[in-house]
């Protein structure tokens, strides 16, 4: 058999009740537009349009679909329903699962000890409307992970922990295939916003994935920026192979942290935006690091940033400074995904990074160009334009959220999320 080992992104599809109801206390965007007006179909749209870029750079694609909503079965588990707090109601309807980077912490076969890519839902217990995600999220990935020989997929570690998936986890090696480092960064709790990733949750997952001791390393992520809504390590940092490209206040311990991950990995390379380029508050407004750093078949580095950073005159000037430079990340790619930058969801946000061969997943999980055009199809047919805060909740509503999703199930032959 060839193997062709390779990250692939998996996307979270903007689902049909995408909407602003300011349920994440720590996170300043999704509070701070909390009552808008959401706009479901082009949410969903630049979602895949950033995929669509992505797979022209030549980059395997895959996605992951919405989960079913309102989340009827939840509300009734609370001895709710749609007629009452309104808080809870907007939970069930709440399209958060989109950002998939919170939906797993994944170890590729090349650092685990039974050669296989381990998956763990992450818990979400902080926040109710993403507390409800795991369950269905497990389900999607039994199905797009099915093969046993190469997956094992976990149980969510116990509630007693926070666990936030791979938005506080970094991974660093020579190429995707090669065995690498995996870091999880958490949080402690004490400051005004939440510290939604538990040590213990993280040090769970790296036993449970078999990750050798000397390779799994645990940072705290600085209680500061989680205080200036950095509510996920990947707000302020984000790695790729070699490359660390990071904000300089994003760890509680900054040059321990370097040194820490120098030990156990040599060829680290550290790319850091300094205070006085880019202010914590200003990458946290822009999401300048919520980007996807990616590796091109050329072998050059490219930042996929959210079009907030690049029209920022702060941040803009730093990156076409590195550009002009001769550092490793060689390419900046701006991308539009504002109707999910509004409730703090950036590119990075967005996507699960899977390495594994493509082959030895569900293919209903792979993108194509044709895929793609089938997709926009039914978003543009199925989803609502938008959606007031004050319908969250109506039957009319509901009804054509639950059909939106069903028609894409079936268009892409996955009724089995249904
Ligand atoms: O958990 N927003 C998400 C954004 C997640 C971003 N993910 C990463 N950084 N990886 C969150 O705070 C807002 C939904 C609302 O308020 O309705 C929300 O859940």
């Amino acid at each position: 058999m060839y193997f062709m080992i390779c990250e692939i992104n998996f996307d979270g599809i903007v689902g049909p009740s995408h909407n602003y109801a300011g349920l994440s206390l720590g996170n300043l965007a999704a509070t701070k537009n909390a009552g808008e007006v959401s706009y479901p179909r082009a949410a969903a749209l630049q979602g895949l349009e950033k995929m669509r870029s992505n797979l022209g750079l030549g980059l395997a694609q895959g996605f992951l679909l919405p989960l079913p909503r309102p989340n009827t079965g939840w509300l009734a588990a609370m001895g709710a329903d749609d007629t009452m707090d309104s808080r809870l109601v907007a939970a069930a309807w709440s399209a958060s699962s989109m950002w998939t980077a919170n939906a797993a912490t994944v170890s590729p076969a090349a650092d685990t000890a039974d050669g296989r890519c381990h998956l763990t839902p992450a818990n979400l217990i902080t926040m109710p409307h993403r507390g409800m995600e795991w369950p269905d999220t497990m389900h999607q990935l039994g199905v797009a992970f099915a093969d046993e020989a190469h997956f094992a997929i976990h149980p969510p570690v116990p509630g007693s922990f926070g666990d936030e998936g791979a938005a506080n986890h970094m991974r660093f090696c020579a190429g995707h295939g090669a065995a690498g480092v995996e870091v999880f960064v958490y949080g402690k709790s004490g400051g005004p916003f939440p510290a939604r990733q538990h040590e213990q949750a993280s040090r769970a997952v790296a036993r449970l994935h078999g990750l050798d001791p000397a390779r799994a390393l645990f940072v705290e992520q600085n209680p500061a920026a989680i205080a200036a809504g950095a509510f996920h390590n990947d707000v302020v940092a984000v790695a790729n192979e070699r490359v660390l490209f990071t904000h300089a206040e994003a760890f509680a311990d900054q040059r321990g942290t370097y040194a820490t991950i120098r030990a156990a990995f040599p060829e680290l390379e550290v790319v850091e935006v300094p205070s006085s380029a880019v202010s914590l508050d200003q990458a946290i407004r822009t999401y300048l690091f919520n980007a996807q750093l990616l590796s091109l078949p050329d072998g050059e580095m490219a930042l996929v940033v959210p079009l907030e950073s690049w029209e920022s005159s702060a941040v803009r000037n730093w990156l076409e400074t590195m550009l002009a430079g001769n550092g490793p990340i060689r390419r900046v790619i701006p991308v539009d995904v504002r109707q999910s930058m509004a409730n703090g969801g950036g590119p990075a946000c967005l996507r699960l990074r899977v390495v594994a061969d493509p082959a030895t997943i569900d293919p209903r999980f792979i993108l194509s160009e044709t895929k793609a055009e089938r997709m926009e199809r039914v978003i543009a047919a199925h989803w609502p334009e938008e959606i007031h805060t004050r319908d969250i909740g109506d039957e009319a509503l509901a009804r054509r959220v639950v059909s939106a999703r069903a028609a894409l199930l079936e268009e892409l032959d996955l009724a089995i999320l249904t």
